[in-house]
């Protein structure tokens, strides 16, 4: 699940010893391991402004969403779609402690075409959720961790479109 959980993967498949490439890669996300650890926590601090604003603008911007006959329409539905949100930045924190997209390609976007089909929900509006989420998340953070964060929010968005 972590990028070194990967590495070793990789080797063991080869019948190897780490690569000095890898082991730089070992090296970096030990180093970085402080960073990102304070990032998971900032943003699971912030988590229920990051989703109760991104709702806001994503029903603002989509207000067929929230009308009748709108997938997220009446009280339970739109609150289980900030519960979808809510999921989704979930993922997002497991990405940057394991420094690795795999929490999202494993748990979050395997079926999620077909599932949010099934579901009659717009695939692009739940991608455009998580752009807002992305907005206001980056927007609370220093240069560095943004290009961490933002990384795994663009991984999201675009396996959601
Ligand atoms: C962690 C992995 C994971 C994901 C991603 C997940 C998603 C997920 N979202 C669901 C429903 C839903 N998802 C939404 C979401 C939305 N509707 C909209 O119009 C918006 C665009 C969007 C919010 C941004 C809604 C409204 C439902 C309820 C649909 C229904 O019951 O008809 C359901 C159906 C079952 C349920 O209601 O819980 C699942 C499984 N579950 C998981 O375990």
């Amino acid at each position: 699940m972590s990028i070194i959980t990967k590495i070793i993967v990789n080797a063991d498949a080869e019948v190897r010893y780490f690569t000095p490439g890898e082991l730089e890669q070992i090296k970096i996300f030990v180093k970085s391991s402080e960073r990102r650890l304070r990032l998971v926590q900032s943003l699971t601090q912030s988590r229920d402004r990051i989703i109760k604003e991104a709702g806001k603008q994503l029903f603002q911007k989509r207000p067929n969403l929230v009308s009748p006959g709108g997938n997220a329409y009446g009280e339970n539905m739109t609150a289980t779609c900030l519960r979808d949100m809510d999921y989704y930045l979930r993922l997002i924190t497991y990405c940057v402690a394991a420094g690795d997209t795999m929490p999202i390609q494993e748990i979050g976007v395997v079926g999620v075409h077909q599932m949010y089909r099934s579901l009659g929900t717009p695939i692009e509006s739940v991608a455009e959720s998580v752009r807002a989420m992305k907005n206001i998340a980056t927007s609370m953070l220093s240069a560095e961790d943004v290009g961490e964060v933002g990384a795994y929010f663009d991984y999201l968005i675009n396996a959601l479109q």
